[in-house]
């Protein structure tokens, strides 16, 4: 039995709006009966309809929403991408716009906060930005030329998207931790916190998870880089690849991790002593345990 095959049960499908048979791909799970409605106007009117409508269907469970694109969906009536305050998808550094959220305190009463400023220095301010629909982080996205921001293939990372060639169809979960995951979490040798909250890419073929992935933070001394880290659907690690390591060039060494390869993410080892291999170790000790306790249930 495939044990992750209860995760499309309660969450929502993103599928890329690229072709009809990717379409298709993306409609499953307890989603049928919705997704049967939504293949029937499908087959009527055409691959644009069908992906307009999976969109409404991605949208509708909450439980696939990482946290703060909940606040700003409470706050604005919609969903955004990831990109609204990250560079590059979930897990990057925050851009503009999510530095002046954090700055704010990143609650629903942030968002007045920055309402008249204007992260992307494109002239509209944040909020006319947001309710408009278009990206108060992008000087590109403007309410006359909003852009392709909000479509759902734009929501998964490009870096996810290139370790899973092919794959059309991508199930995020929002890894919003509980004090039972923090628990479980201590249990396993890891300390994670709200900070390690984050989003669990999981994609798709015919409707089944094929693997997971994540980009997370790996501190070293008072800098910062970034590590994708995949999985095979037995929540083993297939890769690490490193992001963003302008400011620690050495991590970009990919000896530092090759020893993860095939490592099962609930049997990580504890990070030993100091230095670049340590932390690495920390992060992806921790990274593995939040995928781990989110997907694995309690
Ligand atoms: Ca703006």
């Amino acid at each position: 039995m495939d044990e992750m095959l209860a995760m499309t049960s309660n969450g929502a499908v993103r599928p890329g709006c690229r072709s009809e048979a990717a379409v298709y791909r993306g409609v499953g799970g307890a989603m049928s009966r919705l997704g049967a409605a939504a293949l029937r106007l499908l087959d009527e009117n055409g691959q644009r309809v069908g992906c307009a409508i999976l969109t409404l269907l991605f949208t509708l469970p909450a439980s696939a929403e990482p946290g703060f694109a909940r606040l700003y969906k409470q706050q604005y009536g919609y969903t955004p991408s990831c990109n609204a305050c990250h560079k590059d998808g979930g897990g990057t550094p925050v851009n503009a716009y999510g530095q002046q959220f954090k700055d704010a305190g990143m609650t629903l009463a942030a968002f007045a906060a920055l309402a008249a400023l204007d992260a992307d220095g494109d002239g509209v301010a944040n909020e006319a930005e947001s309710l408009a629909k278009a990206n108060p982080a992008d000087a590109k996205s403007t309410p006359d030329i909003k852009g392709d921001w909000l479509d759902t293939a734009s929501l998964i990372p490009r870096e996810v998207q290139a370790a899973f060639p092919g794959v059309r169809a991508y199930l995020p979960r929002d890894a919003v931790l509980s004090p039972a995951d923090i628990e479980r979490a201590a249990a396993m040798g890891a300390t994670l916190t709200r900070e390690d909250e984050n989003t669990i890419y999981v994609p798709l073929e015919n409707q089944r998870p094929v693997g997971t992935a994540l980009i997370f933070p790996v501190a070293h001394g008072d800098k910062t880089f970034f590590l994708l880290m995949t999985t095979d659907r037995q929540l083993r690690i297939t890769g690490l690849a490193p992001l963003n390591t302008q400011h620690v060039p050495a991590a970009s060494r990919t000896g530092l991790y090759a020893d993860y390869r095939g490592l099962a993410l609930d049997g990580l080892p504890a990070a030993q002593g100091e230095g670049l291999p340590a932390d690495i170790a920390r992060a992806v000790k921790n990274a593995g345990t939040l995928v781990y306790v989110r997907l694995k249930g309690g």
